[in-house]
């Protein structure tokens, strides 16, 4: 192996297929869309003319996509030997061709249909195994090319043999680990397909498309958009792996301070009555001008009418929910007994749940942060008291109780950017769930508030859009915005950050104002 090229070549592909093993294993746990490689296929698929794919189709049938990819992975081999053996001169040659490779990789990954900045990352890992890998390989290879030639007839110098065993441990280690990671994406990834197809073929009864109720909608352009679409939609979540439930092997518990406990097969909830509203969601953790937040059409079954099956035992003030995963949430009784649609969601937007925001079941709550209610891939409700629980956020200094705070959003124009003198337009969002917003105002270098123009809303469980025409002299100013609540109190302008109950104080942004049209006068 000493002096044959062999050794780097097989060294630069165990390496290679090493990486291309790590980055699959990343995406399957990530549950992003594509690992890498097929994202590069998707995108030669689309790239190639029409005709080629049909020929392909025509004389490969069902295994052209096998086919193609088994090209691609071969090509990459080539790279990946050819790496190995650059590393034998310079250390810098196969990084610019790990590089290359990866750049391609984030290319196809990055821009794939809904790629997002997240689909880098097993990318970034696989890269990264590249360069870890190859060093621990060529490492050896490096010290028995360095060791003196053996007189011919003579034994090895001592330590060659040593350091020959170290490559081929390595080596196996690698192969063994690249194994195992392809195997573990494997059935991560083969769960997660299961449950995207049945996802996919179910039929909601009583389920129904989202329709924009009349006059929510401001004309300011550039304003966020009063529904947000599933896949625009914030995430948070402690998931890691994010649960992936089949809907025939889910059941959800009622149990604790009850009179008799309830269990529900996914089968059982989706026959009952369908209770629908748009209820904007939104995290405690937003902070004051941030966007952890959304507004969806939602469907699901009360709750109230379940805890009310289960017999409420009195002394009871809290709902401990547990998810699929274990994440816990201590809910208020009080918020999914009374007259709001505190519901276990079966859909978003006229659409079973995406798996990401739960599925197949999740909780909802009008007037509550996420992390006190919204629990997804919920399958345990116990009825209890808050002094006998403790859930995952209130562990780590979060309160207690979450009831979101008055809050309002300036979106149009952008924080830094510029705005016409004379009539410009100032938009945004506003929202107190449950509560409802009666007023917005709008104040200028802390100026006196004016008030703003509001949409109007279905209820008071949803956000609202303002907007306000403002009358800017040229230069730089700070526009604020604040709003009053159904009940007629005012947001605070108390800065607060979002530990441990939620951020307050006005979002305030940095404008230019410059004649409009300043620019075609020069
Ligand atoms: N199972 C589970 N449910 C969860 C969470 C979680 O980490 N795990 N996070 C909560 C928080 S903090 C918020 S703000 C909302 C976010 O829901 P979304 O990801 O659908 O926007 O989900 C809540 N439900
Ligand atoms: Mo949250």
């Amino acid at each position: 192996m000493r002096s044959s090229r062999a050794g780097w070549s097989v060294a630069g592909l165990i390496a290679g297929y090493a990486g291309l093993a790590a980055s699959y294993c990343m995406a399957m746990v990530l549950t992003t869309r594509d690992a890498p490689v097929t994202a590069i296929a998707e995108r030669i698929i689309r790239l190639t003319p029409g005709p080629v794919v049909e020929r392909a189709i025509k004389v490969l049938g069902h295994w052209d996509k096998p086919f193609l990819l088994l090209v691609i992975l071969l090509g990459a081999g080539a790279a990946f030997a050819w790496a190995g053996l650059l590393a034998r001169r310079s250390w810098w040659a196969p990084v610019i061709v790990y590089g290359v490779l990866a750049l391609v990789g984030a290319a196809a990954v990055r821009w794939q249909p809904r790629g997002a900045t997240i689909d880098l990352l097993p990318v970034a890992v696989g890269f990264a195994t590249w360069l870890v890998c190859l060093s621990l390989l060529t490492e050896p290879l490096r010290r028995l090319a360095a060791a003196p030639e053996p007189a011919p007839g003579s034994a090895p110098p001592a330590g060659t043999e040593h350091t020959r065993r170290t490559f081929l441990l390595r080596a196996g280690l690698i192969l063994g680990a690249s194994v195992a990671a392809g195997g573990v994406g494997r059935v991560v990834g083969r769960g997660r397909r299961h449950v995207e197809e049945a996802r996919r073929l179910l039929r909601l009864p009583g389920v129904t498309e989202p329709t924009l109720p009349p006059g929510v909608r401001l004309d300011v352009e550039g304003i966020t958009p009063w529904a947000t679409r599933a896949e625009d939609f914030y995430r948070i979540d402690t998931a890691f792996v994010v649960p992936a439930i089949e809907p025939v092997d889910w059941r959800v518990r009622i149990h604790g301070l009850v009179e008799r406990e309830v269990v529900l097969t996914y089968q059982q909830l989706i026959n009952r009555r369908m209770t629908q509203a748009w209820i904007t969601l939104n995290c405690v953790s937003n902070e004051v001008g941030g966007d952890l937040i959304g507004n969806a059409w939602w469907s699901g079954v009360r709750l109230a009418d379940l805890l009310e099956e289960a017999g409420v035992q009195p002394g009871a003030d809290a709902v401990l929910q547990t998810s699929e995963d274990g994440w816990t949430c201590g809910t208020p009784l009080s918020v999914l007994t009374d007259s709001r649609d505190a519901m276990l969601a079966v859909a978003m937007n006229g659409r079973p749940l995406p798996i990401e925001h739960g599925f197949p079941v999740r909780t909802i709550v009008p007037g509550l942060y996420g992390y006190v209610s919204a629990c997804k891939w919920v399958v345990d409700i116990e009825v209890t008291r808050f002094a006998d629980i403790e859930a995952y956020w209130t562990q780590r200094g979060w309160a207690e109780k979450g009831p979101v705070k008055i809050a309002s959003r300036i979106d149009v124009p952008r924080g830094g950017g510029e705005i016409a003198t004379g009539g410009a337009r100032v938009a945004g969002v506003a929202w107190a769930q449950h509560t409802g917003i009666q007023a917005v105002e709008v104040s200028v270098d802390d100026g006196p508030w004016q008030r703003a123009a509001l949409g109007t809303v279905p209820s008071s469980d949803t956000w609202v859009q303002w907007a306000a025409t403002l009358d800017l002299a040229p230069g730089d100013h700070v526009l604020a915005v604040r709003a009053i609540d159904a009940h007629g109190e005012t947001q605070t302008g108390e800065e607060h950050g979002t530990v441990p109950d939620g951020a307050t104080g006005w979002h305030r942004i940095k404008v230019t104002a410059v004649e409009p049209d300043e620019d075609e006068e020069g």
